[in-house]
Order: structure tokens, then C-alpha cells, then sequence
């Protein structure tokens, strides 16, 4: 119901639906603050450097930040503005578009997935669909301009999500290509194997909280898509990466973007590369917003290890599936329950 949307009132006291067992708060004293993901600068003149740094920090951290990347920083700063100004609307424009169904391939949400969970968390989240563009642009909401599509030949504000959709997509396919020769595989390996690939968009928006030790924006998941692109608020620090068994601060660095391996790159990668458990917490002083750009998989397409991964040594960790099956499994769960890759291995 879209009177659960938390973006449209000022809350003074956090609700008890929100507020986690003492077991489970983020414990935010102990979040490591001056630890870093690795950073990868994508105009190294060296490209072989490019792809050791990408495969490095993709087997250790599962999560880096990527400078030089192709994706205009005006047009970063266009979505982040488009993006505060969706969340700006009042709450009856909101409430058209309010669904709590994951299978809606655009909604305006809340929290996870509030038909399943018991404690809720502290985000409203617009979900978008964004591969092919024509076919989905003109259902996205007509409110801000910026979210509807114009022809690609028409430059106006109402470009802005549909060009930054373009340009994520691009930046995610050179990032497979660098992503491919770093296995051993080649260029075109992971691009061809995940099939026609649909993008989705997760417009977090994360308001001011009244108690931000009881409660999460996200709380630790891993990603269940290939590979996710995320354009981070670059004045409020949210995102924390587990790292070696603690949370690690992500903290935004100016024009950058940050990539994590979700759980099909895993599987592909027989486990070499990793999908990492993250979380988005909260403050007490400013709302935070953040965008990610989920490269997903085509629904039927067969996902498995590399079988020149698995020859060479070690056997396959996980079975064949269909990323069909995988994404109603992740969806069946609560977020923070065990790895759901770890339903799919062999033995
Ligand atoms: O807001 C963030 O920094 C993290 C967002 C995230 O993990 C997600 O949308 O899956």
C-alpha cells in the first residue's frame, strides 16, 4: 500500500516495524572507515594493467570503483538531480505508481519485498526496466520530464535517464570484455554466454533517519544479477562492503562509479570471482540517494561455469540453471538469508 512509502512524510520517531533485534542493527562504530575497495582508472595507458586490476579486485573484493569510464559526469549529475527531483513529488503523484509486486517491470516501491519480510527497511525505491528502451521508456512515470524517453536525436532534460541507461550498458559490456580476458576467456565470453541481456534500474532513495544504529536503507545482500553499475550520491556516504569479515565504507569518490560481480559472474566464474555481501545504511542528518544499473542476464539463456574453467583443474561449484529459475528463487527469500548461490551448487 502506498502509504508505506516512508519518502512522503517527515518522521520524526522510527517506527517499530523498522527497528532490527539487537542481534542484527549495523553496529556502525565498528564499520571500518578508512579501508577501500580497489579503484581502477579505465584510461591506464596500459590495458593489460586495466584488466590485472579489474580481475584483482573481482576475486578479492568483488566491489571497485572505476575513474575515466566513458559515462559523461554531467550526465551523472543529471540522473542523481532527476532521480531527487522523482522523489520530490507529492505523495498522490506517488501513490499512482506504488506496487509491491516484483514482477511489474516498472513500480514505485518500498523497503525489499514488504509482502515477505518482517522487519522493514528505511528506502523507497523506484524499479525500472530499461533494455530495450523503446519498449519501456514510455511507461516510465511522466513525472519529472527527465524519466520520459524523446527520440535519441532530440537533446533535451528528458533524455537524461534513457541516455544514462545507453551509456551504463556500454560502460557494463567493456567491463565483461576486460571481465572475460581476465579469466582466460575470450573478449567476447561472458557478453555472448549471458545472452540478450535485460537492464534494470533500482532508484534508491534513502530519507533522513530519526535512528539510524536500528535499522538499515539495505540491509547485507548480494546481487543476484552479472554485474551491477552503481552511480553513488557523492556528497552522503551509505554503501559498506563485508571485506575479510567487516564492513568496509564505501566512500563516494568525485565522477566515479562503483562496480560489483553479482552472483551470475560467480557462477561463471566457478567461484573465482566473487559476489559480494553489501549494505546501504542510513544517517541521521541527510537523505541519501544512490542508482544501480543491474546487467541481467537473458531469462533462458543456460548459466554455468566456464567449461575452460572447470577443464583446467577444478570442478564445476555450481550447476547449470536458467536465470529464470535463479531470479524466482531470490525473490522467494528474505535478502538476508544465505548466499542464494550456495542452493545451487553440485555438491
Ligand atoms: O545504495 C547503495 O549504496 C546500495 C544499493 C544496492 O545495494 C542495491 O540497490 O542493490
Amino acid at each position: 500500500m502506498a502509504d508505506q512509502l516512508i519518502s512522503t512524510a517527515v518522521h520524526d520517531e522510527l517506527p517499530e516495524s523498522y527497528v532490527r533485534p539487537e542481534s542484527q542493527r549495523p553496529r556502525l562504530d565498528e564499520v571500518v572507515s578508512g579501508a577501500q575497495i580497489p579503484v581502477v582508472d579505465l584510461a591506464d595507458p596500459d590495458p593489460a594493467a586495466v584488466v590485472a586490476g579489474i580481475g584483482e579486485a573481482c576475486a578479492t573484493h568483488g566491489f571497485f570503483q572505476v575513474l575515466n569510464h566513458g559515462v559523461p559526469a554531467e550526465l551523472m549529475g543529471a540522473m542523481l538531480a532527476a532521480a531527487y527531483e522523482f522523489f520530490r513529488l507529492p505523495a498522490e503523484e506517488k501513490a499512482k505508481l506504488y506496487s509491491d509486486d516484483p514482477a511489474k517491470k516498472m513500480r514505485l516501491s518500498t523497503s525489499f519485498n514488504v509482502r515477505k519480510e518482517t522487519v522493514h527497511n528505511w528506502r523507497d525505491y523506484l524499479r525500472l526496466h530499461c533494455h530495450p528502451l523503446h519498449k519501456y521508456a514510455p511507461d516510465w512515470p511522466a513525472n519529472p520530464p527527465s524519466f520520459r524517453c524523446c527520440p535519441p536525436t532530440h537533446h533535451c532534460t528528458r533524455e537524461v535517464v534513457s541516455s544514462y541507461c545507453t551509456e551504463v550498458r556500454a560502460l557494463g559490456f567493456r567491463l565483461y570484455a576486460a571481465i572475460s580476458q581476465s579469466l582466460g576467456l575470450e573478449d567476447d565470453y561472458v557478453k555472448k554466454t549471458l545472452g540478450d541481456q535485460e537492464q534494470h534500474m533500482a532508484v534508491n532513495f534513502y530519507p533522513r533517519c530519526p535512528a539510524p544504529e536500528l535499522t538499515y536503507g539495505l540491509p547485507a545482500h548480494t546481487d543476484p544479477n552479472a554485474l551491477t553499475i552503481l552511480l553513488m550520491d557523492q556528497q552522503v556516504a551509505g554503501l559498506q562492503v563485508l571485506h575479510h569479515g567487516r564492513w568496509i565504507a564505501v566512500n563516494p569518490r568525485p565522477n566515479a562509479l562503483v562496480i560489483n560481480i553479482g552472483d551470475q559472474l560467480q557462477a561463471l566464474s566457478n567461484g573465482r570471482y566473487r559476489s559480494v555481501w553489501h549494505r546501504a545504511v542510513v544517517n541521521a542528518d541527510r537523505p541519501r540517494m544512490s542508482v544501480a544499473s543491474f546487467l541481467c542476464p537473458c531469462n533462458d539463456v543456460l548459466i554455468g561455469p566456464a567449461a575452460k574453467l572447470v577443464a583446467e583443474g577444478s570442478p564445476a561449484v555450481y550447476r547449470d540453471y536458467t536465470y529464470a529459475e535463479y531470479y524466482a528463487k531470490f525473490w522467494s527469500r528474505n535478502l538476508d538469508q544465505e548466499h542464494c548461490l550456495e542452493l545451487f551448487r553440485t555438491a
